[in-house]
């Protein structure tokens, strides 16, 4: 059984449609701790982050909003994410995506610590790869993946530890990826399986395929669940929604082949917007998926080579 760490952490600078500060109170409400619970876990929550007072960093690209506010994120949650790591499997409970900016470098520091090489699986319509220069949003919940990779174009932030090879990195749901996002992709060896890779494949192949490279390396695994991997018509509460998700099983298989590989040593729960759901479905969707992942199965069977 796992000692699950929740943290709150409710980031609402990172986009324009305010309500994502309100996603930690939606998971504690939709009982996070019982499901966890539940499954034999104990779960320790260690309520909300808080940043410190934020700076007056600036940035040369007109768009960007919140750089100061992001930053002060970016610092507090690396910190309480690394600390989480020393002592359990953290849950991040977002918050919107530039969150990762900060529990990504967290896992990547820990990492370096235990000098074990950090994996990324990205569940998401987007890829996130855009940095404080290329966004033309401005939105910096788009950026948090280049900020991993160590590209350049992050001169305000604080640089990431220990870059994340694009070899361990693995994308799946994407289907919205702006010009600049995908020129900066194409130098790397970001495995991107977009849906049309799901739609031929199965989400099965791939992700065994990216799990056995994870287990190879003895790897640390972070996983990053954007509420719009899912299609809008099953989870509704986002500001971002891109049509032509995954399906409910396809998320629950994720999850349950996730917990047969043993390999997850953290996890991201970003971008709900609790103002925008139908009367708290999207927000128990996300926390069934996380039962998924940490254990919760109709049947056991004995565990395939799944990854
Ligand atoms: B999310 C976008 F333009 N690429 O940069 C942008 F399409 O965390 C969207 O994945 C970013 O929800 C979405 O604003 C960030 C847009
Ligand atoms: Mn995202
Ligand atoms: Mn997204
Ligand atoms: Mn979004």
């Amino acid at each position: 059984m796992t000692h699950c760490i929740l943290l709150g952490a409710p980031v609402d600078e990172g986009q324009r449609r305010p309500g994502c500060l309100m996603g930690p109170a939606a998971y504690r409400t939709a009982g996070l701790t019982a499901t966890l619970a539940a499954l034999g876990h104990s779960v320790e929550d260690r309520g909300d982050v808080r940043p410190a007072a934020p700076g007056t960093q600036t940035c040369a690209n007109p768009a960007v909003h919140h750089l100061p506010e992001t930053i002060a994120w970016t610092d507090a949650l690396r910190e309480a994410t690394a600390a989480a790591l020393t002592d359990g499997l953290p849950i991040i409970m977002g918050g919107d995506h530039s969150l990762a900016l900060g529990t990504v470098a967290g896992v990547a520091a820990h990492a370096a610590r235990v000098n074990r090489p950090q994996f990324v699986i990205w569940l998401d319509a987007h890829s996130d790869f855009h940095t404080i220069e290329s966004t033309t949003s401005g939105n910096l919940h788009g950026t948090p993946m280049a900020y991993a990779c160590g590209l350049p174009g992050f001169d305000p932030m604080p640089a990431f530890p220990n870059p994340i090879p694009g070899a361990n990195i693995c994308m799946f749901g994407i289907r919205s990826v702006d010009p600049a996002e995908h020129a900066a992709m194409q130098p790397t060896d970001i495995t991107v399986n977009d849906m049309r890779v799901l739609d031929e494949q199965g989400i099965v192949a791939p992700l065994r395929d990216f799990l056995n490279r994870v287990r190879t390396a003895n790897g640390l695994l972070h996983v990053s669940l954007d509420v719009d991997f899912l299609d809008p018509s099953i989870a509704p509460a986002v500001g971002t929604t891109v049509p032509g998700g995954t399906t409910f099983r396809e998320a629950h298989l994720v999850m349950e082949l996730l917990h047969e590989s043993g390999l997850v040593t953290s996890l991201d729960l970003v971008e709900l917007n609790p103002f925008l759901d139908e009367r708290g479905r999207t927000a128990r969707l996300m926390v069934d998926l996380v039962g998924s992942l940490m254990g919760r199965k109709v049947f056991d069977r004995p565990t395939r080579s799944y990854g």
